[in-house]
């Protein structure tokens, strides 16, 4: 594989509809997309990474001159064959996962559609429809969260999500629960309780969740081991998880009983494979997490969701939850039945709509292998 071209573009984005974690809201988003020219076509990969360093330590601001100065420079220069490669080719630079992802998987999408192979296939997958779920925001009232959840129980989602913190918790669960008693239901915290509130953490086995989501720190696996014992309800870590070793640890310890997969912060599909790969093995269950992504990052979701271990509805859902207009052709729909079919077509099976990129872009910069 011959990469002549590796740009930047920061696209902005207005969501359908406010999205609010622990850590904050927003209304916009401001996404990067890569995207590679090698041998004739065009690979597109997403960083994942926020407008604020508050999920994780990346954002857009830390991405664009990492790439800048040391990935696309690497990629460009570097013998590359394959997606496989290139995380070998960029471990020198340490973390930066979200930076490292978005030109990862541009390789492996130009890949796919440079052999003509579906992307799923690529990757390893089987599936051929996927189950999806959807991750609801907190709102101004819990009476606005109650009609959110209508709504997405009346298009066919597989599993609710709710985030939580703390005042925004043990309240709602019980309006959710009062009003549908037996729907899969689970909730995130995005990091926002400590242990010494496990007596009001073991509050939530009462509501027969399906997990709870990252309840303690971000950076921090062993005290989730200690909470795991002190309850029923099962962790999923999501924040925690950086790359397959802290899985292998996590699970080794005890620490939760699910893992969330998001290819941008285990930094790019080989690694995500490891990390199914460890779950596997230790009998662990896996899905797909979302970061609110445009069309790009939502079609290399779903293309990573068809590997077997994928066995609990992801955080996959339509375009038009997010976007009045998404930059893929067709847009990501779900069925009535909460399932995505997988398509046959070469790459993500998604076109991506580069006139409406092109007018949604406020900054690009492109670099060569004849720069360097
Ligand atoms: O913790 O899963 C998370 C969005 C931004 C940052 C972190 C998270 C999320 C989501 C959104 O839950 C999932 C989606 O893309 O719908
Ligand atoms: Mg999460």
């Amino acid at each position: 594989m011959k990469i002549e071209a590796v740009t930047l573009r920061e696209i902005h984005m207005p969501l359908v509809h406010f999205f609010e974690t622990s850590f904050g809201r927003v209304h916009s988003r401001r996404i990067l997309l890569v995207s590679i020219d090698a041998d004739g076509v065009r690979g597109w990969g997403e960083c994942v990474a926020g407008e604020d360093p508050f999920y994780s330590p990346e954002w857009i601001e830390t991405a664009w001159p990492t790439i800048k100065h040391y990935l696309a420079p690497a990629l460009l220069q570097g013998e590359v064959q394959s997606g496989r490669d290139c995380a070998t080719l960029f471990a020198r630079v340490r973390s930066h996962h979200m930076a490292k992802a978005a030109l990862e998987n541009a390789v492996w999408d130009a890949e796919a559609r440079q052999q003509q192979q579906p992307l799923w296939k690529l990757l390893g997958g089987s599936r051929r429809e996927i189950a999806c779920g959807v991750s609801i925001g907190i709102q101004d009232s819990p009476e606005q969260l109650l009609e959110k959840i209508e709504t997405e129980l009346a298009a066919g989602y597989r599993r609710i999500k709710v985030k939580v913190k703390p005042g925004w918790d043990l309240n709602v669960l019980e309006k959710i629960r009062a009003r549908w008693a037996d729907i899969l239901l689970s909730v995130d915290a995005n990091s926002s309780y400590t242990l010494d509130q496990v007596e009001h953490l073991r509050k939530f086995d009462a509501f027969k969740l399906l997990m709870i989501e990252q309840p303690l720190w971000n950076d921090e696996i062993y005290l989730h081991a200690r909470l795991q014992k002190a309850i029923q309800t099962a962790i999923c870590l999501d924040e925690s998880i950086r790359h397959s070793r802290d899985a292998d640890f996590a699970l080794e310890i005890g620490a939760c009983r699910i893992i969330n997969i998001k290819v941008g912060r285990v930094g790019g599909f080989t690694e995500a494979k490891k990390v199914h790969d460890v779950a596997q093995r230790h009998g662990v269950p896996v899905w797909c997490g979302g970061m609110l992504e445009s069309g790009v990052g939502r079609g290399h979701n779903i293309a990573l969701s068809t590997l077997e271990g994928f066995r609990l509805p992801g955080d996959v859902s339509a375009s038009k939850r997010y976007w009045k207009e998404d930059i893929i052709e067709p847009e990501v729909e779900v069925r009535a039945d909460g399932t995505i079919p997988i398509s046959d077509a070469p790459g993500t099976g998604y076109q991506i709509r580069e006139d409406l990129v092109k007018k949604l872009t406020v900054r690009e910069e492109t670099f060569r292998a004849r720069d360097i």
